[in-house]
C-alpha cells in the first residue's frame, strides 16, 4: 500500500468531524447542544488550524535550512477579506468540511458568513497585496507580508436616507481564529527626541539618536496558505502598545486617568486605517504609523538575518528583498540606512549599496495626492535622525547623479530633489523611493509607460533600466474557484483540475464558445449566480430585481476619475428616454453600485447620495415598467464582491484614460464571464488585447486624446450646449425631481461637471459611452452572441493570474528561487 506523503491532506470526513467537536468543547468551551453558529465557525477554524500550523512549522524549518533570498512585502494595506473558505480551498479541505458539517446538521457557507471581513485596506492596492501573498505561498516563494494590525479596518458604511454614514469596523471584537500573537518577537521603536554627535576613541564621528519616546510593536501572524497547502507563509501585522503603559507613581498620587494616558496614546498608532484623500487629518499620526510598521519590520528582518549570518552584512542584499507597496513604507529606506550606519557601524557607501540592492518600489497611481509629501518640520520633530539621513542621501544624489548629467541646471535639481522648497519645505517620498530603489514598477503597460514619460522622465534618463512594468493580477483561487463554484466545476470538467494554478489552460475553452450546449451550460451558471444575487439585493436593500435583466455592475472606491458620475448621467438619460417613450427599445437593465467614499471627500459622498436618490425615484416609477433598476449595495467589501462578481453581465471600467493605473475588478469580472464596457485605460487595454476588442465595449477618448483635449483647453459647456440630452440631465440635478421638496440637493454634481471644469471629462465621453451601452444592449438581445463573448472573456483571462504577476516580479525585480516544502 502506498504510504501518504507528509504533505498529503490527512483528514477524512470523520476525523474532521471529531476534530471540530473536540475544538468546540476544548477550545471554545461549549457543547453541541448550545453552541452558536459563531462557535461552530471558530471550532471549524481551530480544526483547520491544526493542519495550517503543521505546515507553517514545516515551511519555516525549510526556509531556515535553505536560507535562500526572501521577499518582504511592506504594505500599509492588506485587504484580506474572509479566510475560512479560502483556507479550506487552498488545503483541498472544502468539500470534506462541507460534508462533515452537513453530518453535524450545519451548513458551511452559513458558517462562513459569521466571519467578519479583514478590511485592512481601502481598495485595489490593499487587495492586490492580499492576492500577491496568496500567489507567493502558492508558488513556494519564501515571503513575508508586513503591515499594520489596525484595530479598526476601513469604516463600515451605512446608508441613511441615501447618505453614507461611517461606522467603526470592529473586525476582531470577539476574537479572530486566524491570527496568532507572537509576544516573543515584540520590538521597541524610538520616536521624537534629538540627535547627538559623538566622537569615538578611534576619532570617527558617530550619530546617536536619543529617543523622546518608545513604542512597543506586538506582532500578530496570519498564516497565508498557498494553494495545495504545501507552503504556509505569514502575514505579520504590528500592533502598537505603550512600553511602560502604567505609571504607578501617578496612579498612587491619585491621577487615575493620567496614569493611562501614555498607553492610550501609544495604542492610537495602530487604531485606524486612514481612508485615502484625507491627507490633512492626523498627518503626524499617519507618519508615525508608517514609521512604526516599517521600523518594526526592519528590526524583524535584521533579527532573522543575524540569526543566520551574525554581523556579517556582506550577504544581506543577496538574502533580503523588500518591496515597497506605494510610497507609504518609504521611510523603511532611511530606517535601514540608520540601522546599518548608526547601529551596525557600516560605512555610508557600503550601507547605501546594500539598501539600493534591497529595495524596490511599486507605483500605483499618477494622481499627485498619492505621492506623499511630509513637512520637514514634522520630520524634524518625529524622526530627527531620519531627516539628517534623507539630507545626506539627497545631497549625494544631486552631486553624483544630477550635476554630471545637467551641469548647473538648478531647475532640474529643484525638480528631482527629495526636498521641495517653498513656504513649508517638504520631503517628497516618491523621489526618495525612486532614488533608493533598484527597480520601480507601474502596474499595467500603459501606466508604466506614463510613469516613465510623464511622472519620472528624468529619473528614467539617469537610470534607463530602473523603471519597468509588472501588470497586476488576481488570484483565481478566491476570484473563481471559491466565489463561483459552479463555473469552477464546469472548468474542472472541461480542462481538468489544474486551472487554478495554470489559468492559461482556460484558453482551450474558447473552442466551445460557439457550441450551443456549452453556451447553455455557461449561461445557466450565470443565471444561477444572478438568482443568488437577487436574494442578496432583496435582503440588503429591499429592492426587487429580476434575474432576467442585464446585471451591470460598477464596484470600486468612489472617485471622480473612476467616473461613477458618468454611469449616473447615463442612467438618468436612459430614464428620460423611457419616460419620453415607454416602448423605448432596451432590454431590462439593473445598474448595481458598490462603493465607499473617503469620509472627507464631499463630492464623492454627494455622488453616492445622488445615486441613491435617483434609484429611489427610478425603482418606484411604474411608468417605466421595471425596465430600469438602480441598486446601491451598502458597505461594499471583499465578501460582497465575491457575491457580485460571479453575477455580473456587464463590468463598468470607465475611468478617464490615463488615470486608472490598472484596475483589478476589471480582471475579476471578465474572468467570471462579464463583458467590459470600458475606456482604453489601465489593464482594460490588456484585457481587450487578450479577449479581442470585438468582445469588449470599448469607448471614449484615449490617453493621447485626453492629453490633447486638455492641452487645447477643455470646456464642458461646449458639450452641455451641443448635446441636448446632456443638458437635460444636468439641469435635472437642479430640480427637486429626485429629492421632492428639496431642490438643489444634487446640484453640486452639476456644478463640478460645468463650473468645476469637469476635470475627468465625463461630458466629453458621454456620447461615446451611451453608444457603447447601445451596443451592449444589441449584443445581449442575441443570446448566443452574448454567450460567446462572455465565454471568450472568461477563457482568455489567464494572463491576469496573480501567479503570473509574481513570476514577473521574480524575473524582473526580486530574483528569488522557489523553495519547495517537502
Ligand atoms: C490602486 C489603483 C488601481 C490599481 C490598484 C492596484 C491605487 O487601487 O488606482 O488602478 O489597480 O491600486 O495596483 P484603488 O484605486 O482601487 O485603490
Amino acid at each position: 500500500m502506498a504510504t501518504k506523503k507528509k504533505t498529503d491532506i490527512l483528514l477524512d470526513k470523520e476525523q474532521l468531524k471529531a476534530s471540530i467537536i473536540r475544538h468546540l468543547r476544548s477550545t471554545l468551551g461549549t457543547s453541541e447542544e448550545k453552541a452558536s453558529q459563531e462557535s461552530w465557525w471558530k471550532a471549524t477554524a481551530a480544526a483547520v488550524n491544526e493542519q495550517v500550523y503543521e505546515r507553517l512549522t514545516r515551511t519555516q524549518q525549510t526556509h531556515l535550512k535553505q536560507d535562500t533570498r526572501a521577499i518582504h512585502y511592506l504594505s500599509a494595506e492588506f485587504l484580506m477579506g474572509r479566510l475560512t473558505s479560502n483556507n479550506l480551498h487552498n488545503l483541498s479541505l472544502y468539500k470534506v468540511c462541507d460534508e462533515a458539517l452537513a453530518d453535524l446538521g450545519l451548513n458551511l457557507s452559513d458558517l462562513c458568513e459569521c466571519e467578519p471581513d479583514m478590511a485592512l485596506g481601502n481598495g485595489g492596492l490593499g487587495r492586490l497585496a492580499a492576492c500577491f501573498i496568496d500567489s507567493l505561498a502558492t508558488l513556494s516563494y519564501p515571503a513575508i507580508g508586513y503591515g499594520i494590525h489596525y484595530e479598526h479596518g476601513l469604516f463600515r458604511q451605512e446608508i441613511q436616507d441615501g447618505r453614507q454614514i461611517e461606522r467603526p469596523d470592529s473586525w476582531r471584537e470577539y476574537g479572530n481564529p486566524w491570527e496568532i500573537c507572537r509576544p516573543e518577537s515584540v520590538q521597541e521603536i524610538p520616536l521624537y527626541g534629538y540627535v547627538e554627535t559623538v566622537f569615538c576613541d578611534d576619532g570617527h564621528m558617530k550619530k546617536v539618536w536619543h529617543a523622546g519616546r518608545k513604542i512597543k510593536g506586538v506582532p500578530w501572524d496570519i498564516p497565508v496558505v498557498g494553494f495545495g497547502g504545501h507552503t504556509v507563509n505569514i502575514l505579520r501585522l504590528w500592533e502598537s502598545r505603550a512600553s511602560e503603559f502604567f505609571d504607578w507613581d501617578v496612579f498612587n498620587a491619585g491621577g487615575y486617568l493620567d496614569s493611562q494616558a501614555e498607553k492610550a496614546q501609544a495604542e492610537t498608532i495602530s487604531k485606524v486605517l486612514y481612508p485615502n484623500d484625507e491627507t490633512e487629518a492626523g498627518k503626524e499620526l499617519r507618519l508615525i504609523q508608517q514609521y512604526f510598521f516599517c521600523a518594526c519590520s526592519i528590526k524583524d528582518i535584521m533579527r532573522r538575518y543575524k540569526r543566520a549570518h551574525g554581523n556579517d552584512f556582506s550577504h544581506f542584499a543577496d538574502q533580503i528583498a523588500i518591496q515597497l507597496n506605494d510610497t507609504h513604507p518609504t521611510i523603511a529606506i532611511p530606517e535601514l540606512m540608520r540601522v546599518l550606519v548608526d547601529e551596525e557601524d557600516l560605512q555610508w557607501e557600503k550601507a547605501w549599496d546594500i539598501c539600493y540592492r534591497v529595495f524596490a518600489y511599486t507605483n500605483h497611481t499618477l494622481l499627485p495626492e498619492a505621492l506623499e509629501k511630509w513637512a520637514v518640520y514634522l520630520f524634524e520633530r518625529v524622526l530627527p535622525r531620519h531627516l539628517e539621513i534623507i539630507y545626506e542621501i539627497n545631497s549625494r544624489f544631486l552631486s553624483e547623479k544630477v550635476e554630471p548629467m545637467w551641469p548647473g541646471n538648478d531647475a532640474i535639481k529643484a525638480k528631482l530633489s527629495i526636498i521641495e522648497e517653498g513656504d513649508v519645505r517638504k520631503v517628497r517620498m516618491g523621489n526618495l523611493c525612486v532614488i533608493g530603489s533598484n527597480k520601480v514598477n507601474g502596474v499595467a503597460e500603459v501606466h508604466s509607460r506614463l510613469v516613465k514619460e510623464d511622472l519620472f522622465p528624468e529619473f528614467d534618463q539617469i537610470w534607463p533600466d530602473k523603471l519597468c512594468n509588472v501588470t497586476n493580477g488576481v488570484t483565481p483561487r478566491r476570484w473563481l474557484l471559491a466565489c463561483n463554484p459552479e463555473l469552477a466545476a464546469l472548468y474542472d470538467e472541461v480542462v481538468g483540475k489544474e486551472w487554478p494554478l495554470k489559468l492559461d489552460l482556460l484558453r482551450s475553452v474558447v473552442k466551445f464558445a460557439d457550441d450551443k450546449a456549452f453556451q447553455k451550460q455557461f449561461m445557466t451558471i450565470k443565471r444561477h449566480n444572478k438568482e443568488k444575487l437577487v436574494e442578496v439585493i432583496k435582503a440588503e436593500t429591499g429592492i426587487d430585481v429580476s434575474a432576467e435583466a442585464i446585471f451591470d455592475i460598477q464596484i470600486k472606491r468612489l472617485h471622480e476619475y473612476k467616473r461613477q458620475q458618468l454611469n449616473l448621467l447615463h442612467i438618468m438619460a436612459l430614464y428620460r428616454r423611457l419616460l419620453a417613450d415607454p416602448d423605448y427599445d432596451m432590454h431590462p437593465r439593473v445598474f448595481i453600485f458598490g462603493s465607499k467614499a473617503a469620509p472627507g471627500y464631499k463630492l464623492a459622498k454627494d455622488i453616492i447620495y445622488a445615486i441613491n436618490k435617483v434609484a429611489e425615484r427610478v425603482n418606484n416609477d411604474v411608468r417605466i415598467k421595471g425596465k430600469l433598476k438602480v441598486v446601491f449595495m451598502p458597505n461594499y467589501r471583499v465578501s460582497l464582491a465575491e457575491k457580485l462578481i460571479p453575477a455580473a453581465d456587464v463590468s463598468e471600467q470607465i475611468s478617464t484614460a490615463g488615470y486608472e493605473a490598472s484596475g483589478t475588478g476589471n480582471m475579476k469580472m471578465a474572468l467570471n464571464g462579464a463583458i467590459t464596457i470600458g475606456t482604453l485605460d489601465g489593464a482594460n487595454i490588456e484585457i481587450a488585447e487578450e479577449a479581442g476588442e470585438e468582445n469588449c465595449a470599448i469607448f471614449g477618448l484615449t490617453v493621447d486624446e485626453v492629453k490633447a483635449l486638455k492641452a487645447r483647453g477643455y470646456n464642458p459647456y461646449d458639450f452641455y450646449y451641443a448635446n441636448s440630452e446632456i443638458k437635460a440631465v444636468l439641469d435635472w440635478f437642479d430640480t427637486d425631481y429626485f429629492t421632492p421638496g428639496r431642490p438643489g440637493e444634487l446640484s453640486s454634481i452639476k456644478r463640478a461637471l460645468l463650473d468645476g471644469g469637469d476635470t475627468y471629462l465625463a461630458l466629453a465621453d458621454f456620447a461615446a459611452y451611451s453608444e457603447a451601452h447601445r451596443k451592449i444592449d444589441t449584443w445581449y438581445c442575441d443570446p448566443s452572441l452574448w454567450a460567446k463573448k462572455a465565454i471568450i472573456n472568461s477563457a482568455t483571462m489567464g494572463k491576469f493570474n496573480s501567479d503570473r504577476s509574481i513570476e514577473d516580479y521574480v524575473a524582473r525585480i526580486w530574483g528569488l528561487k522557489s523553495c519547495k516544502v517537502g
